[in-house]
C-alpha cells in the first residue's frame, strides 16, 4: 500500500466508525506498534538518505493527520463509557396523553358548543362576595355550611376583598352577568375546592361544569331538554342506556331547585345541582328579575367521568398512578 492508499482507507474507516471501540481498533491498525504507518516509518531506516528526506516528512505528516482525526472523533464519544451505537434504531418516544378529567371537560364543552353555549372561565381564587353573597348566601346564613370552605388568610375589609378557594363554579354566573346582558347561554368548566372528608365519591379538589342560560322566556323545560341532550350525547358511547332522574332540592341561588341523579349499578349517584336562577341573583347583577329568567346548573365532572369509564373511586383520578392513567390513552 502506498501512502495515498493508506490515507484513503484510514479516513474512510474513521468516518464510518460509530463506536469508540472501532476507533481504537483503527488506531492500532494504522498507528499501533505493528501498524501500517508505523511499518512505513520503520522502513525509513532501510532507505537512502535522499529517499528518507523526501518520504520521512510525508509519513510523519500523515501519521499526525490520522492521529488528529481519530482523536477528534473520539472526543465526540467522550463522556459516555457506554457502548453507543449511533446507527441503532432510536428508542420509541413515549407520548403522553390527555388526562381523563380534561378529556371529559373538553368533550362536555364540545357538546354544549353544539347546543350554542359559549365556554367561559373564571378565577379559582375567588372573593367571598362572588362565591357566596351575590349568590344569595349572606354571611352567617346556615346555607354556607353546604360548602366547607378553604379560606385565604388575611381579613379583607369587606366580602369583595376577602378571599377563598371557590367552592363551586357558580360565582362565574355573577361575574359574567355583571359584564354581559341577556339573552345568552354559557358553560364554565373549572376546578373547585372543598374542605371536606375524602371518600370514594368526594375529593377536596374536583371539577365542575357550570351552565347558565338567561333570556325572556327560558324555563325549566328548556333545562330539561338541554340536560337530556347533553347526557344522551355524553354517554352515547356506553352500550347501556343511561337512566336519570330529577329530584327537588335546595340551593339559595335557585328557585325552584333540583338535583339530577344517574343510575349506576342499581344505585342513584348525584351528578348535578340545578334550578331557575333566583331573583336575588339577578338583583345583585342589576338585571330586572321581572324581565328575564333562566336556569343554572353545576355538574360534577369527576362524577361524569366515573360513570362513563366505570371508575369506582374518584381518588384514582388524582393518584398520578400511570397504571390507571394509561388505560385512557386512546380515549
Ligand atoms: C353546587 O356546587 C352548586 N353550585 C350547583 C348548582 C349550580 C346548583 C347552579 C344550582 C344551580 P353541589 O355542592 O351539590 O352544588 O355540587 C354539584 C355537583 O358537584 C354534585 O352534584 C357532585 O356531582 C359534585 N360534587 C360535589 N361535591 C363533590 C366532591 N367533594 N367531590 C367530587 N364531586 C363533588
Amino acid at each position: 500500500m502506498n501512502l495515498e492508499e493508506i490515507k484513503k482507507s484510514a479516513i474512510e474507516a474513521i468516518e464510518s466508525a460509530t463506536i469508540k471501540e472501532a476507533l481504537n481498533e483503527i488506531k492500532t491498525h494504522y498507528l499501533g506498534r505493528n501498524g501500517l504507518l508505523t511499518g512505513e516509518l520503520k522502513s525509513l531506516k532501510e532507505m537512502t538518505m535522499e529517499m528518507r528526506r523526501d518520504a520521512g516528512p510525508k509519513i510523519q505528516e500523515l501519521y499526525a493527520e490520522i492521529e488528529k482525526k481519530i482523536e477528534a472523533k473520539l472526543q465526540l464519544f467522550s463522556g459516555s463509557s457506554r457502548k453507543t451505537d449511533y446507527t441503532a434504531p432510536g428508542k420509541k418516544f413515549q407520548y403522553g396523553h390527555i388526562h381523563p378529567l380534561s378529556q371529559v371537560m373538553e368533550d362536555s364543552a364540545k357538546i354544549f358548543r353544539g347546543l350554542n353555549f359559549s365556554v367561559i372561565s373564571g378565577p379559582e381564587l375567588e372573593a367571598e362576595y362572588y362565591n357566596f353573597d351575590a349568590l344569595n348566601i349572606p354571611a352567617n346564613h346556615p346555607a354556607r355550611e353546604m360548602w366547607d370552605t378553604f379560606w385565604i388568610k388575611g381579613e379583607g375589609k369587606n366580602s369583595k376583598s376577602n378571599y377563598l378557594l371557590r367552592t363551586h363554579t357558580s360565582p362565574v354566573q355573577v361575574r359574567y352577568m355583571e359584564k354581559n346582558s341577556a339573552p345568552f347561554q354559557i358553560v364554565v368548566p373549572g376546578r373547585v375546592f372543598r374542605y371536606e372528608a375524602v371518600d370514594m365519591s368526594h375529593e377536596v379538589n374536583f371539577y365542575q361544569l357550570e351552565g347558565l342560560m338567561v333570556g325572556e322566556n327560558v324555563t325549566l323545560a328548556n333545562f330539561k331538554y338541554v340536560v337530556e341532550q347533553f347526557l344522551k350525547e355524553f354517554f352515547a358511547t356506553m352500550d347501556k342506556k343511561i337512566e336519570f332522574r330529577f329530584r327537588p332540592s335546595y340551593f339559595p341561588f335557585v328557585e325552584p331547585g333540583v338535583e339530577v341523579d344517574i343510575k349506576l349499578k342499581g344505585k342513584w349517584l348525584e351528578i348535578m345541582g340545578a334550578g331557575m336562577v333566583h331573583r336575588r341573583v339577578f338583583e345583585a347583577v342589576h338585571y330586572n328579575p321581572d324581565e328575564v329568567q333562566g336556569f343554572a346548573f353545576g355538574v360534577g365532572v369527576d362524577r361524569l367521568a366515573m360513570i362513563k369509564y366505570g371508575v369506582p373511586d374518584i381518588r384514582l383520578f388524582y393518584s398520578g398512578d400511570l397504571r390507571f392513567l394509561k388505560q385512557f390513552k386512546s380515549s
